[in-house]
This record gives C-alpha cells, structure tokens and sequence, in this order.
C-alpha cells in the first residue's frame, strides 16, 4: 500500500514542497510549489528572508493538499532565537554573513581545536553554529533569547508549537557530542552560553507536532543527512557526492574517525540517520559558477558547459577549499586572481576553470576519506543538482578512476520522503532496505572513468 508524503526542502537558492507517494515498490515525485530564496543584506548583516521561506512552506503545503505526513529539511547551522513569549528575535543570519570573521581564532585561545574536535567530531567550518553564537553572545538579542532553534525546527515550530532539535541537524553546531548524540555541557558551559537555550534532541522519525489535522515527523532535518538517506547505493563500499551549491563528499561509517589527521584535514563527522556518521568535507561545490552566473546575467547553463566542454582540459585550475571564495560577490575577480587567468577570460574558460577544480577537490576528498577511514571503495555516487552536470560527472569519473552513478537530482527530497514513509509505516527495514527503493524506482547514470 501506498500513501502521500510532503517534503519539505529548502536550499540555499530555492525552497520548494515535494509531494511523494510512497510505497514498498513505487515512489511519484511531483513538485507542488517551488520558490526563490533570496537573501537580504541591510548596512552590516547578510539575513536569511524567514518569513518569506514560511510564506512559501505554507503555500507549499496548501498546493499538496492532504498528505499523511509533512517533514522539513534545510541547509546546516543556522537558528532563531524565540524569546520568553515564543516570538522570533530578529531574523535568522546568513552562515556566509562576515560577522564570524576571526572568531574560530579567537575561540581557538579559550577551547583548543584539538579538544572541540575530540567532543564534536567537526570539521572546522567558520560558520558552524558555535562561532555564530560566540559572535552573537554579547549582544541584546542573545540576552533576551530562551530558545535556539536551528532552522528546520523554527519552521515545524511555527508549524506545530512543538520545539525540539532534531539530532542530524543539531551535530552541524558543533556542540553536540559526537559519542553521547546529546548536547555537550560542558561545552556549552565552557564557552559561556546558556544550557537551556538548547532544547531536546529528537530523532527522524519522530512525530513533531500536528498541523491542521496533518502530523509533522522529524526527519534528517540537515539537508545533508537526507541526501545521504536518498544515495541509491547497494552495499557499504560507495563514496557520495551531495552536489549542489556545496559539494558534500564523504563516506557513511558506522562509527566516528577521531584521529588527529582526520582533525588536519578537516573531515566532519556529522550525525546521520539511523545513528550512522556522515564522514565528509565540505567541498566548496557548485557556488562559484552559482555567483559568476548571477553576475553574468543567468545565461543558460547547459550552452554555457558546451562551451566549456571545449575548452583545454585543466588549462587553469584553483584551490576550491580556499575561504576566499566563501562570501557572495564578484566571484569572477576572485577566480581569474586566483588561477592567474587573464582578466577578460571568457565565460566558458572561467566555467571550465570551476569544474575542472571542482573534479579535483572531489577526487581529493574522496581519497583522503578512504585514506582517514580505512574504507574502500568503487563507485562514487553523485546526487542533487550537480548529478544533471554532464562534464562535472565525466571529469570526476575520469579524475578518481571510479565510475560515477548519477542521480538522482532530488536525493534530498526522496530521502525525506522515505523517512516519513518508514515512520508512518508504509516501508520498512534500514537504509539497504529504503535505498533499494530508490535502486528500483529512479533513473540513474553511469559515467566509466576514462
Ligand atoms: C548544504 C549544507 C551543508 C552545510 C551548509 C551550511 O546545503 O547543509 O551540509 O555545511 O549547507
């Protein structure tokens, strides 16, 4: 037997509600609406548009009509903060916002890396939650906060009136400890901020609350988490590339890689669903050629990667892992500076130029994790939005000698789904069990290194 599911997923450009019917054999994908997400600088702060995002999860679920349960998953780190009423305290900040500008430095005097890896697991990313808090600490705002809740959480709040901190999600703050899957309190208290803000964990799966008569079920809030979930692997040696305005490129493991090298080369170790560890880093991804896009006027991006097909093959290539390329904004300057390109290269030179490093950081990522993890593989499994990118697959094919298994683009959407469906019954068993339905319904590409 079948049913109906929403899903919602909100990405760093757009939101948009799926509605899937699930079953043991079977997954129908439409989308019911999709929207902009664009966010809004004032004179010092980069913000996410919240309520315009709710507007569109309502308009969303509206368009879905009766489903038997909704789940909500977004981009990592970023939170409101509800004040003692339950009312938002300002709107939700950017995670490529400036104001985490030398904070991990900063930090680094007061909790040694070496000892918040050791309790988190995380990689040292400058926007992880913790730095955003240790930003925000002294501000009016923090001091009249109760409540922190990352964004899927302050959506299915709105939704619900229920808070909680579903767990993928929350392993993103770096503050949650990586061995007890709980709130690490002495953490908190090290760093000086208040333990009740935080609220409980709860885990995919679990039901949030009611909307007009439909549950809301917990599931890998982390976008990451559920594009993991709707990977279409077979067995437990296959690398994964979430590809879309990051590149998240790892392993599933069963337990956490601690080591110091692992720290050195910055492998995360995120919560994932069913208490695996996405093991993976954060691979700048598909943003630069996102931003050179928008200032390039939105030219059409399949003629754009023609053209850059024909361009010398690593002709000119960067360092993708490079923080200069974090913040929005004259993305094309950066890029020529950085490959010592001249400044009127073409758009397709400056595209190949993204791709080819791209595929690189890819390879590089992939190798280290097997390395670090002593796991090996032999496929690599791209998904999201980068699966539809031809040379993007071909060029990481090529430079891991791996095959490439392409699709499907909406892994995040359908890892979600699955979640709710297996919580409502619908489908059992454990992540095998779900990914072969994925095996059995969707359209997947092979690409063989050349
Ligand atoms: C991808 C993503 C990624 C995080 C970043 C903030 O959308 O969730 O996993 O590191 O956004």
């Amino acid at each position: 037997m079948s049913k109906e599911f929403a899903a919602v997923d909100l990405g760093a450009s757009s939101g948009r509600v799926m509605v899937g019917r699930v079953g043991p054999s079977e997954i129908k994908l439409t989308e019911a609406h999709r929207f902009h997400n664009v966010p809004v600088k004032t004179q010092k702060t980069l913000y996410w548009d919240i309520l315009g995002l709710y507007r569109g999860v309502l308009e969303g679920l509206k368009r879905a009509g009766q489903v038997e349960s909704i789940g909500i998953d977004s981009w990592a780190v970023d939170y409101g903060l509800l004040d003692a009423t339950g009312e938002l305290l300002g709107n939700p900040v950017h995670y490529r916002d400036a104001r985490t500008d030398g904070v991990p430095e900063r930090l680094a005097q007061k909790i040694a890396d070496e000892r918040l890896y050791e309790i988190t697991g995380l990689q040292k990313l400058p926007f992880n939650t913790i730095y955003q808090l240790a930003a925000a600490k002294d501000t009016p705002q923090y001091a009249a906060a109760k409540q922190l809740l990352l964004v899927p959480d302050l959506l299915a709040y709105w939704l619900t009136g229920e808070t909680g901190a579903e767990y993928t999600n929350a392993s993103t703050t770096e503050l949650v400890d990586v061995r007890t899957r709980d709130w690490s309190a002495p953490l908190i208290d090290q760093l000086g901020l208040r333990p009740s803000l935080f609220p409980a964990i709860r885990h995919p799966g679990s039901v949030i609350g009611d909307f007009g008569g439909t549950r809301v079920v917990a599931v890998g809030s982390h976008d990451t988490a559920s594009a993991v979930v709707g990977v279409p692997a077979a067995g437990a040696h296959f690398a994964y590339i979430s590809c879309g305005t990051w590149s998240l490129v790892g392993l599933e493991l069963p337990a956490p890689v601690l080591s110091a090298a692992s720290r050195a080369a910055n492998f995360t170790n995120e919560g994932g669903v069913d208490g695996t560890i996405r093991y993976l880093r954060n691979v700048m991804g598909l943003w630069p050629l996102q931003e050179c896009m928008r200032e390039w006027g939105s030219p059409d991006i399949v003629e754009l990667l023609r053209a850059a097909s024909r361009e010398k093959p690593f002709g000119a290539v960067v360092d993708l892992d490079d923080p200069v390329f974090l913040p929005p904004g004259d993305m094309a300057g950066r890029l020529i500076k950085a490959a010592g390109l001249p400044a009127d290269a073409s758009h397709a030179v400056l595209t190949r130029c993204i791709v080819d490093s791209l595929a690189l950081a890819h390879k590089r990522a992939i190798e280290q994790a097997q390395e670090l993890s002593g796991r090996h593989v032999d496929a690599v499994h791209i998904v999201g939005g980068g699966a539809r990118n031809e040379l993007l697959c071909q060029l990481t094919a090529d430079a891991c000698g791996l095959p490439v298994l392409a699709g499907p683009v909406e892994a995040t959407a359908l890892g979600n789904l699955l979640v709710q469906a297996r919580a409502a019954g619908v489908i059992e068993g454990d992540l095998t069990a779900l990914r072969s339905v994925l095996r059995a319904t969707q359209q997947i590409v092979r690409y063989e290194p050349r």
